[in-house]
């Protein structure tokens, strides 16, 4: 899954795709490196970031979201707003992205009656507060427990099993050890066995493990993050930098893990 952020703030590349015309080419050049799907973001989530104004964030997405059109991968859309999440439904959107998880009952109702994929992920709190002090008595059966009833609730809605893709929110309302805790439990988290979504590209998690301050130049260190998280069953990495993504992937799934390399023999 490639990242297409519309937005002049995002924490690793804001301002570089807030034209519609630079959004559409980006969201083109990912798919040209390998993206199977993209995900277009007009709200930034990032630590500390306020909250966007409805109209505000469909000015920014739709011209894109209509511009990347009928490119033949699907289209997702990260959102938390009801009203943007119909309207991108209706643009003809092929997955919903929440960061809140559809956790009101106005976001679950903007999407049940859609065929659309929908992406729960768990996020502590909300964007502007959620890494001043996240605290857990066990991360791992707190976020499990917190993803399976989200989506009993989506399903309680009309919405088939298989629709549903879950996400741990790395970053989101975690410290380092959160994170860490959350890919070492992959593919089960408590009671939860996906399919799972990891987005860890460039993130303080991968600043925090190996020194790299600038958000930039974390690519190697997401690399090594995105082959953990394949490697632990992860269905969909979101990530910056597909190129480079693909590569790896390319080498790692050749190379195949020690166990197959074993049964090989
Ligand atoms: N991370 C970000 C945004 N949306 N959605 C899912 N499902 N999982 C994630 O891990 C995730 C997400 C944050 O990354 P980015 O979009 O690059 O930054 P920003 O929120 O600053 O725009």
């Amino acid at each position: 899954m490639g990242v297409v952020n519309i937005t002049p703030d995002s924490f690793s590349d804001g301002g570089r795709y807030l034209d519609p015309k630079a959004a559409i080419a980006h969201g083109r050049r990912l798919v040209d490196e390998g993206a199977d799907l993209l995900d277009l973001g007009a709200e930034s989530t990032r630590p500390g970031a306020p909250p966007l104004p409805e109209r505000d964030e469909l000015a920014r997405l739709m011209p894109v979201l209509e511009g990347l059109s009928g490119l033949g991968v699907p289209l997702s859309v990260d959102t938390r707003k009801p009203g943007v999440m119909r309207a991108a439904l209706a643009a003809g959107a092929d997955m919903i992205n929440d960061v809140a998880g559809f956790r009101s009952r106005a976001a679950v109702e903007a999407v049940a009656g859609s065929r659309a994929a929908l992406v729960v992920m768990h996020m502590q709190g909300d964007p502007s507060t959620m890494q001043a002090a996240p605290a857990y008595r066990d991360v791992v059966a707190e976020v499990g427990a917190w993803l399976l009833q989200q989506a009993d609730s989506l399903r309680t809605a009309g919405v088939a099993g298989p629709r549903i893709v879950l996400d741990p929110g790395i970053g989101f309302g975690k410290t380092v050890e959160h994170n860490v805790a959350l890919l070492q439990a992959l593919p089960r988290i408590g009671d939860a066995t996906g399919p799972w979504l990891v987005g860890l590209s460039r993130k303080s998690l991968i600043g925090a493990l190996t020194g790299q301050a600038d958000p930039a130049r974390r690519l190697a260190g997401s690399l090594a993050g995105a082959l953990a998280a394949a490697a632990r069953g992860a269905a969909i990495l979101r990530v910056h930098d597909v190129a480079a993504t693909r590569e790896a992937l390319a080498v790692w799934s050749a190379l195949g893990p020690a166990s197959r390399a074993g049964e090989a023999r």
